[in-house]
């Protein structure tokens, strides 16, 4: 016994260090190879992201089965891919509470799109058919224009994705923006009639298994003047520990008056649906000022939601935010 156990050894031994010895070469060419530069986060261009909301509210409202729904949704995919993306279009029929069919599109931005480790990031890219806020009787049969409803998530975006293509990191980054995000019934009870994109991408996911995003950020309403984003509720439930840290880094980037240490009521937004069926842990980063009878801005929902409200500042804070979530993950300084 002892006797095979030695002659085993004095072949194998000689074998094993020339294998370890191989691999060692290997593997440390491979690590010089794939050494991974930290890149610096990027100045997020708040006049870029500015312009983005008023070229989006030049097509008029993106209300699906529009025209200018079906302007925008070109505009998009033209300009993700001009900043080197690649654009899945995800085109499905969405049943609305009236009834109606609708033509909608969730306009996907990949980059880095066979990295295994990726995050995604979210904002809704159609506008409300109807202005039925309580707070204003004015028109309320026509549809918004949305620059912080719709407008402002994804001019945000649109910026990062500009940032992603002038400042390249390896991350794997997928924006999704969700369409048919605000033909729901009025008066929120009944929530699902929301959010129809996010309901239909979380059951039918552009990117599945070891590349399923690690997690999500969701913009929505992230441009009004003096805009205040508490912990919204289900962000909590579902992702408390990355609400806390990219709430903590906002705080420390010194954006203390947007990123408020407070709890937030809950909002049946994208990020629920993505939470719940997709089950990626997604935050939201939503304004809820305090005091308006809403729980929203007093725009919100009526035909104030236009240029006159946005402040290039609100949308600064959150996209460089984002901006250092992204390349802080890379750099593995998150
Ligand atoms: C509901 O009212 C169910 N959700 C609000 C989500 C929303 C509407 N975000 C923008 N407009
Ligand atoms: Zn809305």
């Amino acid at each position: 016994m002892i006797q095979r156990y030695s002659t085993y050894v004095l072949f194998a031994l000689p074998l094993l260090l020339l294998w370890a010895g191989c691999q060692e070469d290997v593997s440390s060419t491979t690590a010089n190879k794939t050494k991974k530069e930290k890149v610096a986060v990027p100045r997020f261009e708040r006049d870029s992201a500015y312009a983005f909301v008023a070229k989006q509210l030049s097509f008029g409202p993106r209300v699906p089965n529009s025209e200018g729904h079906r302007a925008t949704k070109t505009w998009l995919v033209s300009k993700f891919q001009s900043y080197g993306a690649k654009v899945i279009e995800q085109d499905f029929e969405a049943k609305a509470y009236t009834g109606e069919t609708l033509q909608a599109t969730n306009i996907i931005a990949q980059y880095n799109p066979q990295a295994k480790k990726r995050i995604l990031l979210a904002a809704h890219w159609d506008t409300r058919p109807f202005a039925d806020s309580p707070i204003s009787q004015a028109r309320q049969q026509e549809p918004i224009l949305g620059a912080d409803d719709g407008g402002s998530g994804v001019a945000v975006l649109l910026e990062v994705a500009r940032q992603l293509q002038a400042n390249p990191i390896d991350l794997g980054v997928d924006i999704v923006l969700f369409d048919a995000e605000d033909y729901g019934e009025s008066g929120g009870n009944q929530p699902d009639t929301y959010a129809l994109g996010s309901q239909y991408w979380s059951r039918h996911p552009h990117v599945k298994g070891a590349q399923q995003p690690r997690y999500g950020i969701l913009l929505d309403m992230v441009g009004a003047r003096n805009a205040r984003f508490p912990k919204e509720y289900f962000s909590s439930q579902f992702a408390p520990r990355l609400l806390n840290k990219v709430w903590k880094l906002a705080q420390s980037m010194g954006y203390t008056n947007y990123f408020v240490d407070a709890q937030g009521g809950a909002i049946t937004d994208d990020h629920y649906y993505v939470n719940k069926i997709a089950r990626i842990p997604m935050i939201d980063i939503i304004n809820r000022p305090v005091g308006t009878q809403t729980g929203f801005g007093e725009h919100w929902h009526t035909h104030s939601d236009n240029m006159d409200i946005i402040d290039k500042r609100t949308l600064r804070a959150v996209g460089q935010v984002v901006l250092a979530v992204l390349y802080r993950e890379h750099n593995g300084d998150f």
